[in-house]
């Protein structure tokens, strides 16, 4: 139990172990340990982050982790059975917090995967979750649920719509997410082309943004780690003359530099997106979002005023959305950034949720 008087915790951060931090193979789960370490930290919090071998975070405390990658949990079909592989580095990394936890006051998950859910009963340290994706297997949907009835209050999500893909989704603690806005600059002059920015992998759907593009002519910027090489090599194949530009996988401040200059973002998610990071770092830069009426996108844009919201998988919806850019005023996506995605905002949520998970 924590003294009352306490204000500053120990914290323990579990990566993803699907790959290392800093790799890109850690998607949006990279850029919120980031951040929320970062705004724990600045506020007098002491931390350390667990995370896999060759994992580098800008100047964090990380204990480094040997041993076997999980395969990404998207790739399971629903009724897969949980594959631990021998020398599993998510064994490992649990195995260690299990050997800290009493030097710790909270323990906080970032993997989707079964065993932390699996162990947390067995801990004494208290553990929150924050689940980074929606429904993708019947057996995580099954452990997570266990977790949030003999433990309510510990499952964090990012949006109501990531949330609303489980059966418990009204036991889960919605937290939205958050940049460091200073990293991102405002560009009201922008060039003429659009940007698409995600993990390269089917269930982003870039396709339709560059079927889009192929049908506007107007040039599209790709930006992001290629995960899934075989599909983005038949993207390549089946659209030969779309204007498409692929600038590869950027930290931050590259990235920002690069989608500031353009007209827009398209968001073409095919699941449900738990948030969509790239949207509010996009509205950071004054850049509207153009993205299908679905997931997390659909609760931070503003439908004609910081972007538009269009008809699911439909590529004419976004070419359509695409000819009415110039009703978007720039300035008003980054206001929109500031008031509902800072740190400041963010950090308030997380510590309210393990206080809330402490007392
Ligand atoms: N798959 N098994 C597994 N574990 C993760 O933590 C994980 C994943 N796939 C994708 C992923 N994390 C992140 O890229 C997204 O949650 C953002």
């Amino acid at each position: 139990m924590i003294a009352a008087t306490d204000k500053f915790l120990r914290l323990l951060f579990i990566s993803s172990p699907v790959g290392p931090l800093g790799s890109g193979m850690g998607g949006g789960v990279e850029l919120t340990l980031y951040n929320i370490a970062q705004e724990m930290l600045r506020r007098g919090h002491s931390l350390k982050i667990v995370a896999t071998q060759g994992s580098v975070l800008g100047t964090l405390p990380i204990v480094e982790i040997a041993g076997e990658l999980q395969t990404s949990a998207q790739t399971q079909t629903r009724n897969d059975p949980i594959f631990i592989p021998g020398n599993s580095v998510l064994a490992n990394m649990w195995d260690y917090a299990r050997q800290v936890q009493a030097d710790y006051d909270l323990i906080v998950n970032f993997a989707y995967d079964w065993l932390p859910f699996y162990l947390t009963p067995f801990f004494t340290c208290p553990i929150a979750h924050l689940v980074s994706m929606g429904s993708l297997t019947e057996a995580m949907d099954g452990i997570i649920e266990g977790v949030a009835t003999q433990f309510p209050g510990t499952i964090g999500v990012h949006s109501r719509a990531q949330a609303a893909t489980f059966a418990f989704g009204d036991r889960c603690r919605c937290l939205g997410n958050a940049i460091d806005l200073s990293l991102y600059e405002f560009c009201d002059q922008p060039g003429s082309w659009l940007a698409w920015v995600g993990r390269i992998a089917p269930e982003k759907g870039l396709e339709d943004a560059v079927a889009a593009v192929e049908m506007t002519g107007i040039p599209l910027k790709i930006l992001g780690k290629i995960q899934d090489k075989s599909y983005w090599e038949s993207i390549c194949a089946d659209y030969p003359n779309a204007p498409i530009e692929y600038v590869g996988f950027l930290p931050t401040v590259e990235l920002q530099a690069e989608l500031r200059q353009c007209r827009a973002l398209l968001m073409t998610p095919r699941w449900v997106e738990a948030f969509g990071n790239v949207a509010i770092e996009a509205l950071a830069c004054g850049v509207p979002a153009i993205a299908y009426r679905r997931g997390g996108p659909a609760e931070i844009i503003q439908d004609g005023k910081t972007g538009f919201l269009v008809e699911p998988d439909s590529v004419t919806g976004l070419v359509e959305a695409i000819g009415r850019l110039d009703k978007i005023d720039r300035f008003a996506c980054r206001q929109q950034a500031e008031a509902e995605y800072s740190l400041w905002a963010l950090g308030d949520r997380i510590e309210e949720w393990f206080w809330g998970i402490l007392n």
